[in-house]
């Protein structure tokens, strides 16, 4: 069965998105649809059925729709995002996840962002930082225990989020971006070292045995092959000046 795969469009607002630096230069809304556009071609050929959201103006990082809902073990957990202006973002995802698996939320003073949570199989890493809480990963624990999935909690430094600096490359590997996390991070799972200097692109999102990968980044796409999955490059430049990498650009609905 092909994966649902929910995405959300660019606004025009997204040239005010958060970014830890001031990109310069600024962010090109109409390059960044395309971008998009790219990146929702990608899944569809590799056979995805794409689930696209209107954008909200009033929320412009809301094409970042990875951070408003984690789901594993069947389970989907609407996130309370720890931006407090993103904080509207969830309510559309909910209402289009809604009767496809069965979801809990997360209130306040929890937050937590998708961005933080990487699943290996039964295993849910949720990193610690300035957007996701103790009460986030908390509830997060309590909420994927009723479904046989463990939460393990990761301190993350110098990130926004886990996953700016990692993912997953099937339910055994993880690429890692090199000396970002202290090597077994992941218990038992094969850590892809890849380069400092390719760092951005030890963030993919996997589709079967493709992986789409950051363009422009040899060094890890030569990882994700010899891992055994095709690498498939997808350029979301424009993404990366509001810190977003490709995992957040979309939920994958198993
Ligand atoms: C933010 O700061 O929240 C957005 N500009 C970037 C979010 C990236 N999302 C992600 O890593 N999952």
């Amino acid at each position: 069965m092909p994966p649902t795969v929910l995405v959300r469009a660019v606004p025009s607002s997204f040239a005010r998105a958060l970014a830890a630096a001031p990109p310069e230069p600024p962010i090109d809304v109409a390059r960044a649809r395309a971008q998009h556009a790219g990146y929702v071609a990608a899944l569809r050929r590799l056979g995805a059925d794409v689930v696209e959201l209107p954008a909200d103006e009033a929320c412009p990082d809301c094409v970042f729709v990875e951070d408003t809902a984690v789901i594993a073990g069947g389970l989907g957990l609407i996130t309370r995002p720890g931006a407090a202006s993103r904080q509207a973002e969830p309510a559309a995802v909910r209402a289009a996840l809604a009767g496809r698996l069965p979801l809990e939320e997360v209130a306040a003073p929890a937050t937590i962002d998708g961005g933080d949570c990487l699943r290996l199989g039964r295993r849910l890493y949720v990193g610690r930082t300035a957007r996701t809480n103790a009460a986030g990963a908390a509830r997060a624990r309590e909420v994927f225990a009723r479904v046989g999935v463990e939460v393990i909690e990761v301190p993350v430094d110098g990130a926004l989020h886990l996953k700016s600096v990692c993912s997953p490359l099937g339910d055994d590997a993880v690429l890692v971006a090199e000396g970002a996390l202290p090597p077994g991070t992941f218990g038992g799972a094969r850590e892809l070292i890849v380069p400092a200097d390719e760092a951005p692109a030890a963030n993919v999102v996997v589709i079967g045995r493709a992986a789409l990968v950051a363009a422009g980044f040899p060094g890890a796409a030569r990882l994700v092959a010899e891992a055994g999955f095709e690498p498939v490059p997808v350029d979301t430049a424009e993404m990366r000046k509001a810190d977003g990498a490709l995992t957040c650009l979309s939920i994958v609905v198993p």
